[in-house]
């Protein structure tokens, strides 16, 4: 009976066959058991000598079975080790990073610039009030100029932002001049019922910019936009105001920038003039002012409002404004910045 057991587990090659050996040999209906049972049959003398010589084999048979398992576990430990060994010599797959926007690259720049220069940064709400929007930047209800900027209304009185403009008034609304000049600027997207074309968007962004304090003239907008011309395009590029109109600037300009790829000697992108058209500015109209609690008598200083789609456009020879918007990754990733 030993002899047997000791084979069939030695035989056992997993938990099952142990367990089945254990019930056969060690069991309630096993043979051990079975001589243990019949103990009281037996003479007084023989007994003791039965009963010693079926625990010992009970013993030994309950110390194979130990010894069985814990070898059965060892094994299949290791091949698990085996099994799940890293090869740390064999090449990584590369991570793919996401990248900004190239939109929000240039919107980044300019950002980093004007921080720079202590402008605040005031971003706004894409939902805006009417009165934000247009009242309080002059342009009344019936004023022909709300033709400019066609608009998606929320409700008559709500309406997705034509432009950035409106952060001129909340922000007016709020600063404490006797502290200081107002600076900041405003980037941010805007929405216009334009039909999409390779220059237009229903959706795209601007960045305003404001500084209303004492003593601030065309000058100081002038040097403000060539320091934005030439942090995005090129130090050696220049700006010209032309006349322009805007309700809540006055006078109100149209800034060009020298063509950054003829130098202003005149090419196909700047259709020979040797300028680029760059964004709309002006010193901000006294009504505006008012409007907004500040003392046009006091106070007064100059607005602008940019573009960065079309920036992204100019710098990168990009010739339709609709590539921005399709996420395709073949085009996105061109502008990419490493590292
Ligand atoms: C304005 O929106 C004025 N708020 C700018 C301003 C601010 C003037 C402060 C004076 C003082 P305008 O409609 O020209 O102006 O738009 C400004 C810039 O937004 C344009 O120069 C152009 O770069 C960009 N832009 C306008 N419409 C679109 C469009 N549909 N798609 C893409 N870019 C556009």
């Amino acid at each position: 009976l030993r002899a047997q057991a000791l084979e069939a587990i030695q035989n056992s090659t997993d938990d099952q066959a142990i367990n089945e050996a254990r019930v056969k040999f060690l069991g309630k209906k096993g043979p051990i058991t079975a001589v243990l049972r019949g103990m009281k049959d037996l003479s007084k003398e023989e007994r003791p000598k039965v009963g010693q010589f079926a625990n010992e084999i009970r013993d030994q048979i309950q110390v194979a079975l130990d010894e069985k398992r814990a070898a059965i576990e060892a094994a299949r430990l290791n091949q698990q080790l085996v099994s799940e060994t890293l090869d740390v010599t064999l090449p990584g797959r590369p991570v793919i990073q996401g990248q900004p926007h190239v939109i929000q690259q240039i919107i980044d720049q300019i950002i980093d610039l004007f921080v720079g220069m202590g402008y605040e940064v005031a971003t706004g709400h894409e939902v805006e009030e009417e009165v934000y929007n247009f009242e309080k930047l002059n342009l009344p209800k019936d004023h022909p100029a709300r033709d400019m900027q066609d608009t998606f209304y929320i409700t008559p009185s709500i309406l997705m932002r034509t432009q950035t403009s409106p952060m001129q008034a909340r922000m007016m609304e709020k600063h404490d001049f006797s502290r200081g000049p107002l600076k900041m600027i405003s980037p941010g997207k805007v929405y216009r019922r334009d039909t999409d074309d390779a220059t237009h968007s229903h959706q795209f962004h601007q960045v305003e910019g404001i500084v209303i304090g004492e003593h601030i003239t065309m000058a100081d907008l002038k040097g403000t936009l060539e320091a934005v011309a030439q942090n995005l395009f090129g130090d050696e590029l220049s700006v010209r105001l032309r006349p322009s109109y805007f309700p809540f600037t006055e006078p109100s300009v149209e800034a060009d920038i020298t063509c950054f790829n003829c130098h202003g000697q005149g090419c196909s992108i700047c259709k020979q003039t040797g300028w680029i058209e760059a964004l709309g500015a002006g010193m901000v109209h006294p009504n505006v002012l008012k409007m907004s609690g500040v003392d046009p008598e006091v106070y007064g200083g100059f607005a602008f409002g940019l573009g960065p789609d079309r920036f992204a456009m100019l710098k990168y020879g990009v010739e339709d404004i609709r590539n921005f918007y399709l996420n395709d990754m073949r085009f996105l990733t061109q502008f990419d910045q490493k590292g």
